[in-house]
Formats: C-alpha cells, sequence, structure tokens
C-alpha cells in the first residue's frame, strides 16, 4: 500500500514537470521578434549622441548642445570676431583716384578750358588766379602759380591741348613739392614701439584715421595697438574698439573723464609688452581754451615719452572746411609740433587745392589723405598722382 502511495506522488511530480516546461514558453524571443526595430540616433562619429547630463558630468555642459541631434537648429554659440585682413597701402591713391577725379573736376576742368583759350589776355588770367583761389589754393600760391604759368606759355609760344596739360600738371607738382618727405613713421626703435599721436578739431576723422591708419599698418604686415585717449564721450571709445577688433588690434581705454595722458601712458605700455610696432593714439577735439589744448595735448606727449618717443602727431584736417579749418589748424601747429596733415573728405569736395595752401602755412607735409568713409579709404599722398587725378591724365 505504501509503495503504492509513493509511485502515485512519484508519478503526478513527474507529469507537473513535463507540464510546466511545455507551459512556460521561452518569451524573450517572442519578444525580440515582435518588437518593431527602432533606430538609435547616430552622431556623425557613428557614436550615439551623449545625453546632456554626461555632456555636462564630462565638460561643465559645453557639450550640451549635442545632445538634440533631432534640433533643427542648435543654440547660438558665441561666435569670436571675425578678424579682417586689409590690402596693402601700396597703390592705394592710383586706386582711389576716380573718387579725386570726381570731386576735382570744377577745379582740373576750368583750368584747363582757361589756358586752352585762343587768346590769353588779362581778363583770362585773372579768372585761371580766381579758379584757384576758390580751389582754396590760397592767394599767395595762385598768384605764383599764376605768374609760373604766364612766363611758361610765352616760352612755348603756340599751345596743343597736350601742351597745356603738362605745364600745369608742372607747375601743380612743383607747388605741392613732391620732394617733401611723406613717409609715416611706423617703425619700431628696438624694443620701443613707434607712437603716433593724432590731433586735431572735433568732427574731422580723427577716430575713423586712427582706425584706418591702423587697417594701413597691418596690411602692410606689421602690428598695432590703438589708445582711446578722447575720453570726453565714452562713445568715442567704442567707435575705436570697433575699429580695433575688425583687424584684431588691442584697444586701451578707460571710463569716461578718465585723464588721457594715463589712457595714451597704458596704451604705450602695452605696445612695449606685447611687441607691437606701432602704438597709435586718438585725442580728442572739443577743447574750447588754446591753453586747454596745449596743457592737455602738451601732457599727453610729455608721459607718453617717459616710455617710448612720439615719432608722429598727425593733424587731421577736413578738406571741406576751407579757411575756417585752416585757423584751426593753425592754433594746432601753434601748441605741438606737428609732423605731418592727413586731409580727410577730400572725396566730397572740389577744394583739393588746400593741399598747397596747408603745407605751405604749416610747413609740414600732407602724408596721408582720406577720400571716403570705407575701411580702406585712406591712402598714402602722392603729389603727382593728385595731380593726374585732377587733370584726368592716366
Ligand atoms: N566722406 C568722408 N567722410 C569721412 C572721411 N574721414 C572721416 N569721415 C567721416 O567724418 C565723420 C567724423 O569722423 P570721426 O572720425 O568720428 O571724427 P573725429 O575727429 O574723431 O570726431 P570727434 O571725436 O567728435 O572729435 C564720420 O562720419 C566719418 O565717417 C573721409 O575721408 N571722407
Ligand atoms: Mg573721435
Amino acid at each position: 500500500m505504501e509503495y503504492t502511495i509513493v509511485g502515485i506522488v512519484i508519478f503526478v511530480i513527474a507529469v507537473l514537470v513535463v507540464g510546466g516546461a511545455f507551459l512556460i514558453r521561452p518569451r524573450h524571443s517572442v519578444e525580440t521578434e515582435e518588437r518593431p526595430k527602432v533606430e538609435e540616433p547616430q552622431t556623425q562619429e557613428g557614436r550615439p549622441p551623449a545625453t546632456v547630463e554626461e555632456g555636462a558630468a564630462e565638460d561643465g555642459g559645453a557639450t550640451a548642445a549635442v545632445a538634440e541631434p533631432a534640433a533643427p537648429t542648435a543654440p547660438a554659440q558665441p561666435v569670436a570676431p571675425q578678424i579682417e585682413t586689409p590690402p596693402p597701402s601700396a597703390g592705394r591713391l592710383v586706386r582711389l583716384r576716380a573718387r579725386l577725379a570726381q570731386s576735382q573736376n570744377a577745379f582740373g576742368r576750368g583750368l584747363l578750358t582757361l589756358l586752352s583759350s585762343d587768346k590769353l589776355d588779362e581778363d583770362v588770367w585773372e579768372e585761371i588766379e580766381e579758379v584757384l583761389i576758390t580751389a582754396d589754393v590760397g592767394v599767395t600760391s595762385a598768384s605764383q602759380i599764376v605768374e609760373g604759368l604766364r612766363t611758361k606759355v610765352k616760352v612755348l609760344g603756340t599751345r596743343t591741348p597736350g601742351d597745356v596739360r603738362s605745364l600745369l600738371r608742372e607747375e601743380l607738382v612743383a607747388h605741392i613739392n613732391p620732394d617733401l618727405d611723406r613717409a609715416v613713421r611706423t617703425e619700431p626703435h628696438g624694443d620701443r614701439p613707434a607712437v603716433i599721436m593724432v590731433v586735431g578739431v572735433n568732427g574731422v576723422g580723427k577716430t575713423t584715421t586712427t582706425g584706418k591708419l591702423a587697417r594701413v599698418i597691418i596690411g602692410d604686415g606689421h602690428t598695432a595697438v590703438l589708445g582711446a585717449a578722447d575720453t570726453f564721450r565714452a562713445a568715442a571709445a567704442e567707435q575705436l574698439q570697433t575699429w580695433g577688433e575688425r583687424v584684431g588690434a588691442p584697444v586701451i581705454r578707460k571710463e569716461e573723464g578718465a585723464d588721457p595722458a594715463s589712457v595714451a601712458f597704458d596704451a604705450v605700455t602695452r605696445g612695449i609688452a606685447d611687441g607691437v610696432d606701432t602704438v597709435i593714439i586718438d585725442t580728442a577735439g572739443r577743447l574750447h581754451t588754446k591753453t586747454g589744448l596745449m596743457d592737455e595735448l602738451g601732457k599727453v606727449k610729455r608721459v607718453v615719452e617717459k616710455r617710448s618717443q612720439v615719432d608722429e602727431v598727425l593733424l587731421v584736417l577736413d578738406a571741406t572746411t576751407g579757411q575756417n579749418g585752416l585757423r584751426q589748424a593753425r592754433v594746432f601747429a601753434e601748441v605741438v609740433n606737428i609732423t605731418g596733415i592727413v586731409l580727410t573728405k577730400l572725396d566730397g569736395t572740389a577744394k583739393g587745392g588746400i593741399v598747397i595752401q596747408v603745407q605751405r602755412e604749416l610747413g609740414v607735409p600732407v602724408k596721408l589723405v582720406g577720400l571716403g568713409e570705407g575701411p580702406d579709404d585712406l591712402a598714402p599722398f602722392d603729389p603727382e598722382t593728385f595731380v593726374d587725378a585732377i587733370l584726368e591724365l592716366s
């Protein structure tokens, strides 16, 4: 009986074990067959993208944007300003001559027409002198030019249009004086940079010229630091900063109302530390008294000279302002030792004769001319190219 009970128990256990084996089928393989295949998003390198948390853990969150590959636009990253490479300065006046020819048309054409008159009588010579004076050549130079032309015409006898042009060309070039040294001194002295101060009354184009000159220097393969010593307005430093950033030139600036001399000093100190070739210092034009002007510019110069010599003091003069501009230029020339003139806005005036007058009045050469508001519209001045443009000679 006992054997029978044990046998029945063994049979029941056997039935349960075998039945369970059939009933409990592996679910895993079914699932893999039935679940639709989901593509894992891949990065370009073929790796699955990191999650925000992973990116953040690895590099402080800098790569967080990578965690959202499906997003059509990634969040904007701070973009480093694009540094421009300005063109070299050589041949710029030739390239910009069309602007000169345009604006000086009245001047050059008027003279050529009068000189080609059949009869050169007293009235015609007077008219010629008037055209010269109207073009801001100055009274003394105008009468000397007329004298020179009268003598040459007499010697020549007959006059072809070609003769007239070359007579006039010769006379004008001689009055602009091609022998003057017009090089802007931008070369460093050993471990000291060259220092250029840019001065002039307000609105003439000092800051623009400082920016354009930095581009000339950098375009010619050298380096520069800019000093924003016009601390009258915060906007002045801002304006210069924009110029500097475009060409990668550091701009030294301080808060509005800071001492201009200390800005200039810091700019030169930075120039020495960085081993740059040239430091250019933009100054303020809003000075109401001659004493104030003398004090400020004198101090800037003296303080700069504690670090490096001042190689150039460039006086910026707006060519459209005529006699008024000249009067102001004279005041500057009395308080600082001007080494060169930058004549701006020559693109917007027919009064190019001011080149002759300003050199004569101040006894310093025009070294650069501004021919537009574009960043590369500043050109080294060359008397022959200038006169050829006025007379439309190629
Ligand atoms: N057409 C033309 N405009 C120029 C030239 N040079 C400068 N300008 C313009 O003249 C205006 C005054 O230039 P700025 O460089 O700000 O003059 P600034 O002497 O620094 O003026 P302040 O800082 O106020 O004393 C700007 O609108 C310049 O774009 C030039 O050669 N031709
Ligand atoms: Mg300015």
